[in-house]
């Protein structure tokens, strides 16, 4: 039988075959090499509303460039600890990470304005702040090849403690447990015993009897469990510390136009729903606090008092902390109450 094909034809199939196969694959290739992957490390719980709102964020990035930027979200310090997230994503270890701004105020008083208490108490007051924080922000992460690309607010800040708290006085040489700067700082001025403890690790340190006292959001109190050894919970309202999402310039510079724009956009709705939904949960989490036994209660008179004076130390304190990094803190506090 006469083979269908003569053998040039044939010979002829096959190398436009390979041809086409081979193209195929320069394009798969291509397509390969033109997808970017990126970190981002974050501090807290995979459950936490700021972690969620990351993994939102990443499949909005997914999405609008249709595969072509990956982020994978790393939560609860799996990939840096909370403190080494910053300089993780200046040095391009990672592309894009969340940190908590006051973590850093050691570094300039500016990261720590949203950590002085009682200066912003409501979720309202707390946008204005932000907004008269995000440009010298943006400014002072640029200088270290950094970009910030959205903050959220933690939800008020309240007092925790084993025993029942009236004044400043009970807090005397209680062990204190600390986030950052500021909040060892308002241990010292109780004259408790501070120790710093990431989120993280806030489980692990109350089971082992660390910590008795502390300051943080209900967010923080449901996430790790305090309940399980904590029994006092204190609305004060002290301050809505914020998380801001960084990325590091030369990986932004390197993405193409339609990522970078994908990267702003989704960010700018990270940024709206984070605080929304901040707010939103605000009350759930206290309440999740009271069905599993805690008693909430707004703080004693007593306490106020000592503790808008620890704030009014801590207000000057901050000014003062600015003003030898060379900058105007009154500027910043005018600018915030003018709003
Ligand atoms: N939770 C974090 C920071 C502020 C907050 O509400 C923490 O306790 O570490």
């Amino acid at each position: 039988m006469k083979p269908f094909l003569g053998r040039q034809a044939l010979a002829r199939r096959v190398m436009l075959g390979v041809a086409a196969a081979t193209g195929m694959l320069a394009v798969t290739l291509s397509a390969q090499a033109q997808q970017v992957r990126w970190d981002l490390p974050a501090a807290y719980a995979a459950s936490n509303f700021h972690t969620e709102n990351l993994v939102q964020f990443a499949a909005d990035v997914d999405k609008a460039t249709g595969g072509k930027l990956k982020i994978t979200v790393h939560p609860n310090a799996s990939l840096f600890k909370a403190p080494e997230i910053k300089r993780a994503v200046q040095s391009g270890q990672a592309q894009v990470g969340e940190i908590l701004l006051v973590n850093f105020e050691n570094e300039h008083p500016l990261f720590g304005l949203d950590g002085v208490p009682f200066l912003a108490t409501s979720y309202a007051a707390s946008r204005k702040l932000a907004q008269v924080q995000q440009g010298p922000l943006n400014d002072l992460l640029g200088r270290q090849g950094m970009k910030l690309l959205y903050t959220v607010a933690w939800p008020p800040q309240g007092l925790y403690s084993k025993k029942t708290i009236s004044s400043g006085q009970d807090l005397k040489g209680s062990k204190w447990r600390s986030y950052s700067p500021a909040t060892a700082k308002i241990g010292d001025l109780l004259a408790a015993q501070p120790v710093t403890v990431q989120a993280a690790e806030l489980t692990q340190a109350l089971a082992t009897g660390v910590v008795e006292t502390f300051m943080t959001s209900g967010a923080t109190g449901f996430d790790s469990k305090v309940y399980e050894h904590i029994r006092h919970y204190y609305e004060l309202n002290a301050w809505l510390p914020k998380n801001a999402v960084i990325i590091n310039s030369k990986a932004f510079d390197a993405l193409d136009p339609a990522s970078q724009k994908a990267v702003l956009e989704a960010g700018a709705a990270a940024e709206a729903r984070g605080w929304k939904v901040s707010e939103e949960k605000n009350q759930w989490y206290v309440e999740q606090l009271k069905a599993k036994g805690m008693e909430i209660a707004a703080s004693p008179p007593r306490l106020t008092e000592d503790m808008a004076k620890v704030g009014a130390v801590m207000q000057i304190d901050w000014k003062e902390k600015m003003k030898k990094a060379g900058a105007d803190g009154d500027a910043i506090f005018s600018a915030f109450q003018a709003r």
